[in-house]
């Protein structure tokens, strides 16, 4: 059980481009947080263990075909069905380690360059859901994402997308409010592990002592 010095959860989202090693820095985080004390809940979006998960893991096969709009609302509403669960979740005391969130719901939907589709578009669906007091955003080069071995089977797995994706990440990170934190990910994972720690454990300390007031969706 939470302990009850702790005034509410963090809520931490790791994102990044494919082979930055998001699951690997999200599982060394978690044990690192969890050894020192903390209370912590892991989840990762999309959620494939729904019905709504279910079908986006089926689009990302290649199995079902989607428009554009109707595929980057269900990853949205895949968010909205953990919406009070992550709300509950922190006032309970612990600490949330999310695997993507809204961020990559808006970069990857606006990659495909449909016209109907900007950026600003993609973020209507999201206002409202519990905003995270950090985001840790593993940054790589595309060079160095390529070294790290070839594509995998899946939907957007491919240069030309994963190349749209990383500029608009970093569109996001300019007009950020400062919770987004870019992290180089290109070195060793030991090195990776340490830059995250320094952004995320302050934070973590300061939300669950409570001085980081309070969180408005
Ligand atoms: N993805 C992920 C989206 O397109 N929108 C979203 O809202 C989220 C959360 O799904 F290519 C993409 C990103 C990635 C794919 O993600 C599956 P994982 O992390 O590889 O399971």
């Amino acid at each position: 059980e939470p302990r009850n010095s702790v005034v509410r959860g963090a809520f931490v989202v790791v994102e990044g481009l494919d082979r930055a090693g998001k699951t690997t820095q999200v599982q060394r985080l978690c044990s690192k947080l969890y050894a020192l004390g903390h209370n912590i809940k892991t989840l990762r979006f999309p959620d494939r263990n729904s019905t709504i998960g279910q079908m986006i893991s089926s689009y990302l096969q290649n199995e079902t075909d989607m428009d554009d709009h109707v595929i980057h609302l269900l990853f949205s509403a895949n968010r909205w069905e953990k919406a009070k669960w992550i709300e509950e979740t922190l006032s309970k005391g612990y600490t949330i380690i999310c695997d993507r969130y809204f961020y990559s719901g808006m970069v990857y939907s606006a990659a495909k360059q449909n016209p109907s589709l900007s950026l600003s578009w993609t973020k209507h669906p999201e206002i409202g859901l519990p905003l995270p007091d950090v985001v840790v955003f593993l940054d790589l080069e595309p060079w160095q994402a390529e070294q790290r071995g070839g594509y995998g089977e899946e939907k957007y797995e491919k240069r030309e997308m994963q190349l749209r994706v990383r500029e608009l990440f970093l569109q996001l990170l300019k007009a950020d409010d400062g919770r987004m934190k870019i992290v180089n990910a290109g070195d060793g994972m030991d090195a990776v592990e340490e830059r995250i720690w320094k952004e995320v454990l302050p934070c973590v300390e300061a939300v669950e002592g409570g001085s980081f007031g309070v969180k408005i969706g």
